[in-house]
């Protein structure tokens, strides 16, 4: 099976076929990986470059998105955690952004790397982090953001989470598109995470 399959499936928005394709790489679980960074994700980027020249339109983004978490869907149970859990780590998009997928790539390889992990969903106001900190007493949070204008969201996350005087208690991570390391640094996050495979890391670095 060739990766382009799946990448133009999830590009046309083929749920069916993309979903027959991950089946496929499933035969393979080592090809999975490889799987949702050559098909999946090039795809979403392909759809956003469309999107932004206005060739795409939200239902045909919301088509892909669907193509796109049928094959995830197939993939998932392969990440499943083996074992005693090694850390929790409570994860969100912050408030204003609904933008989920590459959230849920990086909460299927934090599980796969032992951790056990609280997700928050989507549009998530700082509130609902520092009580869920309070009652859950994660580790690490983990703030993903794809909007430029949720950038202040995460700020915001950040600065009640200190207000609430639990700063010290969790190590904070944050990635998504819209968030570069600058940003990250100069919020105050311990770690910045440029793709789903950093999660993982940066969340085994902060419990070592
Ligand atoms: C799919 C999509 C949608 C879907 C979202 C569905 C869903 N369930 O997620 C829908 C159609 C709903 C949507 C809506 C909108 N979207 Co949109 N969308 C996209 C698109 C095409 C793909 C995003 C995606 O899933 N990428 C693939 C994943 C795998 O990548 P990722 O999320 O970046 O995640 C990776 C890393 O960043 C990292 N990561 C992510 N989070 C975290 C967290 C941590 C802790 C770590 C360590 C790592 C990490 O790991 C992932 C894998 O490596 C992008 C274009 C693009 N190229 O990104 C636009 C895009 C993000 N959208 C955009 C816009 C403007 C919108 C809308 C405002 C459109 C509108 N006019 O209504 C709305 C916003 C709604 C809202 N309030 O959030 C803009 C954002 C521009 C900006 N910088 O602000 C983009 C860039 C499109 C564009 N070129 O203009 N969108």
């Amino acid at each position: 099976m060739s990766l382009i399959e799946l990448k133009q499936a999830v590009i046309e928005g083929n749920s069916k076929m993309a979903r027959a394709l991950a089946k496929q790489v499933v035969e393979n679980p080592s090809e999975i990986d490889h799987a949702i960074d050559q098909g999946i994700k090039k795809a979403l980027e392909t759809v956003g470059v469309r999107f932004a020249k206005g060739e795409y339109f939200i239902p045909d983004v919301m088509l892909s998105v669907l193509a796109a978490n049928a094959a995830f869907k197939i993939f998932k149970p392969f990440f499943k955690r083996q074992g005693a859990s090694v850390g929790t780590v409570l994860m969100g998009t912050v408030e204003g952004d609904i933008h989920d997928i590459g959230k849920n790539i990086a909460i299927a390889l934090l599980q796969a790397g032992g951790f056990e992990v609280v997700d928050l969903g989507v549009d998530v106001p700082p509130s609902q982090f520092v009580s869920k900190i309070r009652k859950l007493k994660p580790q690490v949070v983990g703030l993903s953001a794809l909007l430029s204008t949720a950038l202040t969201s995460i700020e915001r996350t950040v600065v009640e989470i200190k207000e609430a005087g639990l700063r010290d208690k969790v190590k904070i991570m944050v990635g998504g598109s819209a968030v570069t390391p600058e940003f990250a640094k100069e919020i105050g996050a311990d770690g910045y995470g440029a793709d789903a495979t950093d999660a993982p890391k940066l969340a085994q670095g902060f419990i070592k």
